[in-house]
């Protein structure tokens, strides 16, 4: 399937190393997307994970590739199974390894894609992705559904600014703001109708280990 139809534009978003690309996927390569992430849900469904203190996420979680982000009350750690089903994550889409290549040009692929699902009132509080060996590797998000509201502001110290990332942004930590803190404020509930049943699914690609 070719991808992009649209121009390959990135704007500026203040953070050095914070790239941004509104509107990378057009509707068509939406809708295949979302067909892949469906295929592979019925195989590896949304749970609700929970903080290492027993806080229950507000959004449902699962990944795809060898390696899938998990938090319970062992702690945050990347590991190959399902923690319900019990069985190896889905692959990782095609069409998500070639965003991968040619955005980040990073000489290795993702080893884990973390999908986040968020319906009504859900949101990720402030966070730093810390969990991989190599945080020099990028962190590429690709965006799916309701806009969201992300919050993001440098590694430490400084103030945060909020971006909105709607269906089909694709935005990357990078370089320097790899360790920026980043979160989603809320979501503008039914801004889309790409997802049956509304909501927003934030795929995170990865270099895990
Ligand atoms: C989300 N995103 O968009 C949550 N992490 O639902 C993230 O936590 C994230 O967008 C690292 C890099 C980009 C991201
Ligand atoms: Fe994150």
């Amino acid at each position: 399937m070719a991808y992009p139809t649209k121009p390959w534009t990135e704007t500026d978003t203040g953070l050095d190393g914070f790239r941004l690309w509104p509107g990378l996927l057009d509707t068509d390569t939406q809708k295949a997307l979302l067909h892949d992430v469906q295929t592979r849900v019925a195989r590896a469904p949304f749970y609700q994970p929970a903080t290492p203190g027993g806080r229950p996420f507000s959004v449902r979680m699962t990944n795809f590739g060898p390696l899938g982000w998990v938090s319970d009350k062992q702690g945050y750690r990347y590991q190959r199974n399902h923690p319900v089903m019990h069985q190896p994550w889905p692959d990782i889409p095609p069409l998500l390894l070639d965003l991968w290549r040619d955005l980040t040009g990073w000489p290795e692929p993702p080893d884990a894609c973390l999908v986040n699902l968020y319906r009504d009132t859900a949101r990720m509080g402030l966070h730093q992705d810390k969990d991989e060996a190599d945080m020099g590797a990028p962190v590429l998000s690709i965006s799916l559904g309701d806009t969201a509201v992300f919050r993001f502001g440098p590694a430490e110290g400084g103030g945060t600014r909020s971006v909105k990332l709607a269906s089909g942004d694709v935005c990357a930590l990078t370089g320097p703001a790899r360790l920026a803190r980043h979160g989603i404020d809320r979501l503008l509930v039914g801004s889309s109708t790409l997802v049956p049943q509304g909501g927003r699914i934030n795929l995170t690609l990865r270099k895990a280990l």
